[in-house]
């Protein structure tokens, strides 16, 4: 018989390749989608005749709608991937991001004790919760001895946003029933990950979607990468016809351990087939800053000076920044058998080409 397993955020990045790793193993699964006046289920639409996949509406915000759910289904497996996820954002809106991100996985956790109690619960829990928190190592490779700095299943926790308060709440919960219910709940400590399907508001999506519609101006104007075609100021630059606004950024220093979504959702369906439910750490041990997710993403259409299309803008700090992540996942290496199989320098290339579709063939031929 084949298992089930609900997805609360199916929509999402990581729900939508959740659900092609989880139909590819022949479970049914439940998408959980909340309400919208457009469409939102553009990821997952690839699988819309898939007799597999069930959508049924719903939001974690309301504990009705989420018990009234697990009592339907009796999933053997539940993923809460639902969030508020950008970080900024829960500056702005800290009690929506609370409700959704804080009380949201309690409602789940409680309606799998009061109507499922078997059912195994995963929850998307986050290197954010580290904030400005690492541990140090010594390491010496050729010559001189260097300390590295990480974050493993046992850096304490020190959230530094609305985001990862919230998000560290929900973990406390996960261990908290865990420990006093006998509820098989893990939370993944997932680093950042990313892919071609990456929200549009996220750095690395922003730098991938700008350098698309940047390829498709120079072209249609006949034109290529010469700065000398241009006169640049402030905020765009100007060829003899047109003008184009430059990428609009913040802090180009933080440093993030970005790997592929692909391998991570691969990683959630690991903790849940083990016979202990715990806590895993997954990344890819290489730390990146934003400027070098520029200079891999420029490069690959042949800029090597990115500097002069780029504009920092204030309004996309933050009041309170996560410079340093990097992520040691020994203990899912070694207990689940998980680790990444996409580099950082293929995901920013994946990204970059995808974004430009059509334009990645014209760019590389000898007409251009
Ligand atoms: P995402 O693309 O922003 O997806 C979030 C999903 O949650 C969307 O499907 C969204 O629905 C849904 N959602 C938001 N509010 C909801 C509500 N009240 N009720 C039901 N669904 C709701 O995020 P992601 O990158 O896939 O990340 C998945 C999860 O992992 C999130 O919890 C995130 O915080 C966490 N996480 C992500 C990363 C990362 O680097 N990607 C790292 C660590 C942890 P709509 O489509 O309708 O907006
Ligand atoms: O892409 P970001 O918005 O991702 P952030 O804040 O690291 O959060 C992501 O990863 C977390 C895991 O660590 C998840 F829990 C969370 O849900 C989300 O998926 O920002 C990355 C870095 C930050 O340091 C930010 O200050 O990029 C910097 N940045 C610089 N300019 C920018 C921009 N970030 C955004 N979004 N937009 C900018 O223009």
């Amino acid at each position: 018989m084949s298992k089930t397993a609900m997805i609360f955020g199916v929509t999402g990045q990581d729900g939508s390749y959740l659900t092609d790793l989880l139909l590819e193993k022949n479970y049914d699964v439940v998408g959980v989608v909340r309400r919208s006046s457009s469409p939102n289920t553009s990821r997952i639409d690839g699988h819309t005749n898939n007799r597999g996949l069930t959508l049924v509406e719903g939001d974690v915000s309301d504990s009705f709608s989420v018990s009234q759910l697990i009592e339907k289904y009796h999933p053997d497996e539940v993923y809460n991937l639902a969030a508020q996820s950008h970080v900024q954002t829960s500056f702005e809106q800290p009690i929506y991001t609370w409700r959704t991100n804080a009380e949201g996985p309690v409602y789940i956790l409680e309606a799998i004790r009061k109507h499922s109690p078997d059912t195994k619960f995963y929850q998307a829990s986050t290197s954010e919760m580290f904030g400005k928190s690492y541990n140090s190592r010594k390491s010496s490779s050729w010559g001189d001895p260097v300390i590295e700095k990480f974050q493993d299943e046992n850096t304490p926790l020190m959230p530094q946003s609305p985001y990862a308060i919230a998000k560290l709440a929900a973990h406390h919960s996960v261990r908290l029933y865990r420990q006093s219910y006998d509820i098989y709940a893990c939370s993944g400590i997932l680093f950042n990950h990313e892919s071609e399907r990456r929200g549009e508001l996220f750095v690395t999506r922003k730098i991938t979607k700008w350098i698309s519609s940047f390829v498709e101006w120079v072209m249609t104007q006949g034109l290529d990468f010469d700065v000398k075609h241009y006169r640049f100021d402030r905020d765009g630059f100007y060829s003899n016809r047109e003008d184009f606004s430059k990428l609009r950024l913040g802090n180009l220093d933080a440093k993030r351990d970005w790997g592929h979504a692909k391998d991570y959702v691969y990683g959630m369906w690991l903790m849940l087939q083990q016979e202990e439910p715990d806590d895993y750490v997954l990344a890819t041990g290489e730390t990146h800053t934003v400027g070098e997710f520029l200079d891999v993403a420029f490069a690959h259409i042949g800029i090597d000076d990115w500097e002069p299309f780029i504009t920092i803008d204030p309004q996309f700090y933050r009041p309170s920044e996560v410079d340093y992540l990097l992520g040691d996942p020994s203990k899912a290496n070694e207990k689940l058998g998980w680790s990444c199989k996409i580099g950082f320098e293929q995901l920013v290339k994946n990204m970059v080409d995808s974004d430009l579709g059509k334009f990645s063939e014209l760019l590389r031929s000898p007409l251009f």
